[in-house]
C-alpha cells in the first residue's frame, strides 16, 4: 500500500509549526519524513504485541490459534502478548520510579544541608507524607525532613509489607488490593519480579502475568511516580494557577534561548535560578543578549510551567521543529522522551544539546555533568556554554514563528479543591454536588505523549467534545501541551462548553480543561479522584465515580504503566490509536472484560477523537445509571 502521507506536510504533527518544518526539510531528516519514508505502518512483526524475543531460540513470530505458529517453546501468542504487555508496564514504572528516586535523592541532600540551593517550600504537604509513612508529623520541620528523606528512599528498596501512600487510596479499594494480593512492597522489587516473571520459562499464564503488572504499576502510580510528585512539591512548591503561554513563539529573537527537555525538574529549577543571576545575566549582556530565556519541552518544561509559569516552546513532536528555530543556543536534556535525533538536528545550527544525567548520554551531544550537590553552580556552567553560542546564531537561520497561546496551569489537587471545592469548606464536596445535580456530567482526563503517527489532532477535538458535553477535563503530559496550542487551557474557553458546565466555570473563573502537571503528577489525579470518593455522594470505591482517563496518542511504554495503575485502581482507560496486545485477542479481551470483573474497570481501546469521545461519554453516563444520579 502506499504510504498515506503523500504529500509533504499532511499530517498534523508537521502542521503545528509548518512554516518551521519547512525550513529544515532537505536539510536534516526529521521524525514526520521517517514516518513518510517508512511508509505509514510501524513493523507488521512486532505490532500488536506477539513478537517474541525473550530468549535465543527466535525471535518467534507467533500466530493466535496456530499450533505450528507458536514459539520453538510453545509460547501462545496470549502469554507472549501479556508478557510483553508486562516488560512495557515494568519498564514504565521503572522510569517513573528512578526519577522519584532521583528526586527523592536530592531531597535527601538538600535537608541534610548537602546543598544550599534548595530549601522546603511546602512545609504542610511535608508533614503530609511523614503522616502516611506513620513519623510523628507534628516534630520541628528539619528533623522531621531528614526522617522523611530516609523513608521516602526506602520505599523503593522495601522488601515487604505495603508501599506507605496504598493508605491514601479508598478503603474499599485497598481491601479488593490485598485480597487478591497485588498491593506493591518495594517499587524496585515490582519492576525486578515482574522482568524475572517475563524471562523465558517462567510465568506462562496470560491471567497470571497480567495480574502481576498491575500490582507492578500500581508500585508506579501509589509509589515512585506519587513520591515523585510529592517530594517535588515540598522541595520546588505545590502548584497554583498561573498564567503562561506556550508554543515555538514563546523563543525569543533577542536573548539566549535555553529549552529544558524531559523528566526530571532538578536541573531546570536550578536553571531558572541561575538565568536570574545577576552575574550570569551580565554575562549574557556582553555577547549581546538581553538575558537569558528558559522554555520547556516534554515535562520538564510541565514541571516548570506549573511551578513558574516558564513557558513550554514544544511538546514531544515539537523537539526537533525547536531547534530547527535556529534560535535556540542549547538544549537541555535530562533523561526520557528524548529523540536521539535532536543531536543531528543541533548540528545544523550553532546549537549545543547538553546532556546532564548520569543515565543518559547522546552520541553527538556535549555532556555536562550535573552536581546535584551544587546544583546552581553546574546550571551556570550550563548557561556559560549556551552564552558563549548566542554569537555563534546565524541570522539568516533564524525563524521563530509567530504561533504562541495563553494558558492558565497549575492546577494540582490541592488547588482544584480550593477552586472547586469551596474556600471555606476545603473538601470536593461542592464538586460532587454540581456531578450529582448533573451540572457537571462526569470528569475525563486525557494525559499521555503526541505521536508522529497519529495524524489527526485528536487531544484537541477530544477535548472539544468532551467539554461541550459538559464533562470536566484534566490534562497531564504533551496532551496537555497539545490541547494548550489550541487554546483550550484558557478560562476563555469555557465559551466552548456545555451550558451546565460553563455556568460552573464562570463561577469560579476557571477553564475547561485543567492542567495537572507532568506524566508523574497523574498521581495527582488518583489523589484527586480518592478526595472525590471521600467526599460522599458517588459511591465508596474509584471504580463507582463517573471519572475516566484516555491516552489517545500513546507513545511511550510509561504510558502503558500509567493506563494499567488507573485500571487497577478502578478507572477505566481508554488508549488509542492502536492497543498494544492487540494480537491476541485472547489477551486483549481479558484487558478488556476480565479486568473489569477484577478491579472494576476495563481497558478499551479506539481509533480516533470521536470514537473516544462516545466511548468516554457512554462510560461515564453508565457510572451515573449505576449511581441512580442519570435523571
Ligand atoms: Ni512524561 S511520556 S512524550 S514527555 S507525555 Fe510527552 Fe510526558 Fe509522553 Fe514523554
Amino acid at each position: 500500500m502506499e504510504p498515506r502521507l503523500k504529500a509533504k506536510n499532511e499530517c498534523s504533527k508537521c502542521m503545528i509549526n509548518q512554516d518551521v518544518f519547512e525550513r529544515i526539510q532537505g536539510k536534516v531528516l526529521t521524525a514526520p519524513e521517517r514516518v513518510n519514508k517508512r511508509g505509514t505502518k510501524p513493523c507488521l512483526f512486532g505490532k500488536g504485541g506477539t513478537c517474541c524475543h525473550v530468549c535465543n531460540m527466535g525471535p518467534c513470530q507467533i500466530v493466535e490459534g496456530v499450533e505450528e505458529l507458536r514459539g520453538i517453546c510453545g509460547a501462545t501468542a496470549a502469554t507472549v502478548a501479556a508478557r510483553n504487555f508486562g516488560r512495557m508496564v515494568a519498564a514504565g514504572t521503572s522510569a517513573h520510579s528512578d526519577h522519584g528516586r532521583g528526586i527523592a535523592e536530592v531531597f535527601y541532600h538538600t535537608v541534610h544541608g548537602e546543598t544550599e540551593d534548595f530549601e522546603i517550600k511546602d512545609e504542610k504537604k511535608l508533614r503530609m507524607v511523614a503522616y502516611y509513612f506513620g513519623l510523628d508529623y507534628k516534630k520541628p520541620v528539619k528533623e522531621l525532613a531528614k526522617e522523611v528523606a530516609v523513608n521516602a528512599l526506602e520505599e523503593f528498596g522495601k522488601q515487604h509489607g505495603e508501599l506507605a501512600f496504598i493508605k491514601r487510596a479508598p478503603e474499599k479499594r485497598q481491601q479488593r488490593w490485598r485480597e487478591l494480593g497485588v498491593v506493591p512492597r518495594g517499587v524496585d522489587r515490582e519492576v525486578v519480579e515482574m522482568l524475572h516473571r517475563t524471562t523465558v520459562g517462567v510465568d506462562q499464564d496470560y491471567r497470571s502475568l497480567l495480574k502481576a503488572s498491575v500490582r507492578c504499576a500500581l508500585a508506579d502510580g501509589w509509589g515512585g511516580s506519587m513520591l515523585a510528585t510529592e517530594l517535588q512539591d515540598i522541595l520546588f512548591g505545590t502548584p497554583q494557577p498561573l498564567r503562561a503561554v506556550v508554543n515555538l513563539g514563546v523563543l525569543k529573537e533577542d536573548m539566549v534561548n535555553v529549552t529544558v527537555h524531559g523528566h526530571e525538574p532538578e536541573v531546570a529549577e536550578a536553571l531558572a535560578i541561575a538565568a536570574q543571576d545577576p552575574e550570569i545575566i551580565k554575562e549574557a549582556e556582553k555577547v549581546g543578549a538581553k538575558g537569558i530565556n528558559l522554555a520547556g519541552i516534554c515535562c520538564t518544561g510541565n514541571e516548570v510551567l506549573m511551578r513558574r509559569g516558564i513557558p513550554i516552546a514544544g511538546s514531544f513532536v515539537q523537539q526537533e521543529l525547536a531547534l530547527a528555530t535556529g534560535a535556540v543556543e542549547a538544549m537541555v536534556v535530562d533523561v526520557q522522551c528524548i529523540m536521539q535525533n535532536v543531536a543531528t538536528v543541533a548540528s545544523a545550527y550553532h546549537t549545543a544539546v547538553i546532556t546532564v544525567s548520569d543515565k543518559a548520554e547522546i552520541e553527538g551531544a556535549m555532556h555536562i555533568p550535573f552536581d546535584h550537590k551544587h546544583p546552581v553552580e553546574s546550571a551556570k556552567k550550563v548557561l556559560r556554554e549556551a552564552i558563549s553560542r548566542f554569537p555563534k546564531r546565524d541570522k539568516n537561520l533564524v525563524y521563530i514563528p509567530p504561533n504562541k497561546m495563553d494558558v492558565v496551569a497549575g492546577f494540582s489537587h490541592e488547588t482544584i479543591l480550593y477552586i472547586l471545592g469551596g474556600r471555606f469548606r476545603a473538601s470536593y464536596k461542592p464538586l460532587n454536588e454540581n456531578i450529582i445535580n448533573g451540572r457537571i456530567l462526569g470528569v475525563a482526563a486525557i494525559v499521555g505523549c503526541d505521536n508522529f503517527r497519529v495524524f489527526e489532532k485528536t487531544h484537541a477535538e477530544l477535548a472539544k467534545e468532551l467539554i461541550a458535553n459538559n464533562i470536566l477535563v484534566v490534562v497531564t503530559g504533551c496532551a496537555a501541551t497539545s490541547i494548550a496550542r489550541e487554546g483550550l487551557l484558557s478560562p476563555e474557553a469555557a465559551s466552548l462548553a456545555g451550558d451546565s458546565l460553563r455556568e460552573v466555570l464562570e463561577a469560579v473563573g476557571c477553564p475547561p480543561v485543567l492542567h495537572m502537571g507532568s506524566c508523574v503528577d497523574n498521581s495527582r489525579i488518583l489523589i484527586a479522584l480518592t478526595e472525590m470518593v471521600n467526599a460522599g455522594g458517588l459511591g465508596e470505591d474509584l471504580d463507582d465515580l463517573p471519572a475516566i482517563g484516555c491516552a489517545p496518542e500513546w507513545m511511550s511504554e510509561k504510558a502503558v504503566a500509567i493506563g494499567n495503575y488507573f485500571v487497577g485502581s478502578g478507572a477505566c482507560v481508554v488508549f488509542g490509536p492502536n492497543f498494544p496486545t492487540e494480537k491476541s485477542q485472547i489477551a486483549t479481551d481479558y484487558l478488556f472484560h476480565e479486568f473489569y470483573h477484577i478491579f472494576g474497570a476495563p481497558w478499551v481501546v479506539a481509533r480516533n477523537a470521536s470514537e473516544f469521545a462516545n466511548i468516554m461519554i457512554d462510560k461515564i453516563k453508565e457510572k451515573r445509571k449505576n449511581l441512580g444520579i442519570d435523571k
